[in-house]
């Protein structure tokens, strides 16, 4: 009985596995991101091998395990074989596992050293990691990019509405993955990227490019990618970097060369005004209520207890009446709780006024 039993689970276990498999492969809900350059590919496929090795294994033990356990039990009248010292199990058990290992290793060296083969881009993208956003900045293309893109600079920041992450309202389908500036790339295109921070570690994270390289201060660290489906990619920063880790996502639109010409160019003449309005902040006309939304209300907005918030009469009162110099002050410089200039140390002191300028004005 319980022959035929043991029978039919494993015949089961076995028929079940190539089918588990495939439909695992389907499904990217329970995989690995869909590739979508040749090194993710390679890491996909490693990933899915190593794993058909391993469940051989774990098959081949147990079954083996189980087999003896249930056929070669004391019950039925088995007695303990006593020997040690068999040379050829112990050569098996050596050279098996080894063959598996340098079966593993070979493929695994062969798609690092692809991974790390930055050489002969056809573009190049500085990404500078900040607490909390990336900068991107186009430094130089190649051939038919030459001169494209060169010298455009982007930031990008989470565009998810503080509402949704409050709970006040329904959270969107790209929840915490939607940046106002997505990075912009042509696809077919080997794009080198040299990652840095500005404050403290983050990680470049996209998982369909295969590409997980960690910002360091002080340091450049170079990778690459070359994107083939023109589309919407999404990561995120992949290493702690303090209370705002989890809200600094990565989104990268991948185009055409065509299109990518006209979104550089278009970045390029919409950039040179903008130009202008940065002196205006400079001399403290700078943009209150863009700031305000983009850096200050993540606190004075809604959620921190002890800002005070936006409209806030009685919060704001006894702040206002020590002037407005102490408020300004204390928004560049910091104050309890508050990190100087809300954390964004890149911000020009302009937007910092204009912002406090800007919540006075509605505490008033
Ligand atoms: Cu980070």
């Amino acid at each position: 009985m319980i022959k035929t039993l043991f029978q039919k689970i494993s015949a089961g276990a076995l028929t079940m596995l190539v089918p588990g498999l495939v439909w695992a492969q389907d499904k990217a809900k329970w995989n690995l991101q869909e590739p979508h350059t040749s090194v993710a590919r390679e890491m996909y496929d490693l990933h899915t091998i190593v794993l058909i090795i391993c469940l051989i294994i774990f098959v081949g033990v147990f079954g083996a395990m189980f087999y003896s356990v249930i056929y070669h039990r004391k019950s039925v009248g088995h007695k303990a074989a006593h020997f040690h010292e068999n040379t050829t199990v112990e050569i098996l058990w050596t050279v098996i596992p080894f063959f598996i290992l340098v079966g593993m290793a070979w493929p695994a060296t062969k798609s690092v050293l692809a991974m790390r083969d930055a050489s002969s881009p056809e573009m190049t993208i500085k990404i500078t990691g900040y607490q909390w956003k990336w900068g991107y900045e186009y430094l130089k293309g190649e051939g038919d990019l030459s001169g494209v893109a060169d010298g455009v600079q982007i930031f990008s920041v989470l565009a998810t509405p503080h509402d949704q992450i409050y709970g006040n309202a329904p959270k969107g389908e790209h929840y915490l993955l939607e940046v106002d500036n997505p990075l912009v790339v042509p696809v077919g295109k080997k794009v080198r990227l040299l990652i840095t921070a500005g404050d403290v570690l983050h990680a470049w994270y996209v998982p369909a490019f295969g590409v997980k390289q960690d910002a360091v201060p002080g340091f450049i660290r170079d990778t690459w990618f070359k994107v083939d489906t023109p589309g919407t990619y999404r990561g995120q920063c992949a290493e702690l970097c303090g209370k705002e880790h989890g809200f600094m996502p990565i989104v990268v639109e991948a185009m055409s060369v065509k299109d990518f010409a006209d979104w550089a160019a278009k970045h390029k003449t919409a950039a040179a005004p903008a130009a202008g309005t940065a002196t205006v902040a400079a001399a403290g006309g700078g943009d209150g209520k863009g700031t305000y939304e983009k850096v200050c209300s993540v606190c004075h907005g809604t959620g921190v207890v002890g800002a005070p918030k936006f409209g806030d009469k009685t919060a704001w009162a006894p702040r206002m009446a020590t002037g407005a110099d102490a408020l300004h002050n204390s928004a560049l410089k910091g104050k309890n709780a508050m990190p100087p200039k809300g954390g964004m140390t890149t911000l020009p002191d302009g937007d910092v006024v204009a912002a406090v300028d800007y919540m006075m004005k509605a505490a008033r």
